[in-house]
């Protein structure tokens, strides 16, 4: 087996922590020798102990090669440094996937290995790896979360009805595929608006997300969300951010987490809205819209990512449409292109 195989392994066990590890990375490590894998580890969630470690601790055996999703720390944090571990279980050679860009480490564990005669190789799936901690990478780099827009859709590009109901656009696997993706974010975000019309709780409760802690953030220019709404209740595990504008008539805070900030004809000023999440620890936001919210980031041009969800719906124009009345497709097909995607349906009714 192949160097690239054992990253391969390692790259696929740090996503075990994935939603658990934020504002730190995930990270993967495998110890190997004779072509064996002989321990493994992971980082399983914030404060938890680096995955070097985990895959280190208990091992008497020297002469190994070690594969790393991400280089190995050097500073004294909650733990002591990783690299001196490496150093002292006398680990033969590392194969690191990317070098980690959190100034107290960038470069000096690979120099303090190298320093110590370890063969060190930067770089094996250097992009893969990158691609799985792209939410610590922005954080690490500009203090501020990483933006993925969500949204659910019908073909025709509607996320609700003209009533503004959002919730019956995509079906209920997709609903529930919508939720599951909560658990991979720090925080989720919504609009007053959305908040208003679907009085959403904004929790995860999908299995698998046991013990996870997400922000739920809301932007309330005006300050006028009513007490009433089931989103104001504050619960333990989904602490309540609020944002609303400096020049808001009421300044009176609704929650512990409740800012102030700057705003102008595009809304709220998203990069300060961005900052102070970025102050609280939050390294990812998962933005699920309304409309309007969803449309203020793509102006501001503050998102990273988009994830649409489609429902092959067409869902109509104007006037009193209303979500029991959208057009179901049928035996759709999707042609995938370099450059888009075709896709093909048929009215349940039309003649054949
Ligand atoms: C992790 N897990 O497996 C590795 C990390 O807060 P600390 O003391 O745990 O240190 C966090 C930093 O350690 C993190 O930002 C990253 O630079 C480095 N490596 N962190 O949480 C791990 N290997
Ligand atoms: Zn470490």
């Amino acid at each position: 087996m192949s160097d690239l195989t054992f990253m391969k392994i390692a790259l696929r066990l740090s996503l075990k922590g994935l939603g658990y590890t934020e504002p730190n990375p995930l990270v993967g490590a495998v110890v190997v020798k004779g072509g064996r894998i002989l321990s493994c580890g992971h980082h399983r969630g914030f404060g938890a102990p680096h995955a070097e470690a985990m895959a280190l601790e208990r091992l008497g055996v020297s002469g190994t090669t070690l594969y790393l999703t991400l280089e190995p720390c050097s500073h004294t944090g909650k733990t002591p440094p990783c690299a001196d571990l490496i150093i002292a279980r006398r680990v033969r050679r590392v194969v690191v996937a990317m070098i980690d860009p959190n100034p107290l480490v960038n470069g000096s564990g690979i120099a303090r290995l190298r320093a110590a005669g370890i063969a060190t190789a930067v770089g094996l799936c250097r992009d893969q790896a990158e691609r799985i901690n792209r939410h610590y990478l922005k954080y690490i780099r500009t203090h501020a979360p990483y933006v993925a827009i969500h949204a659910g859709l019908s073909l025709d590009g509607k996320l609700s009805d003209d009533a503004g109901r959002s919730h019956w656009v995509t079906s209920e696997e997709l609903r529930r595929l919508a939720h599951s993706l909560r658990g991979e974010f720090s925080a989720i975000m919504a609009g007053s608006g959305t908040v208003r019309a679907d009085d959403p709780l904004l929790t995860l409760r999908e299995a698998g997300w046991v013990g996870k802690k997400l922000y739920r953030v809301v932007l309330d220019s005006q300050n006028a969300l009513p007490r009433s709404l089931r989103i104001i209740r504050e619960l333990d595990d989904f602490p309540l951010v609020i944002f609303s504008s400096r020049h808001a008539a009421d300044r009176s805070p609704r929650t512990r987490h409740h800012y102030f900030v700057d705003s102008d004809g595009n809304g709220l000023d998203l990069g300060e809205v961005l900052a102070n999440l970025g102050r609280l620890g939050i390294a990812s936001v998962l933005v699920e819209g309304g409309g309007r919210l969803i449309d203020s980031f793509v102006r501001q041009r503050r998102f990273d990512e988009v994830v649409l969800f489609y429902a092959p719906k067409i869902v109509g124009g104007s006037g009193a449409t209303r979500l029991a009345e959208a057009l179901e497709l049928r035996d759709f097909r999707l042609s995938e292109l370099a450059s888009g995607f075709i896709l093909r349906g048929f009215r349940p009714c039309s003649p054949d």
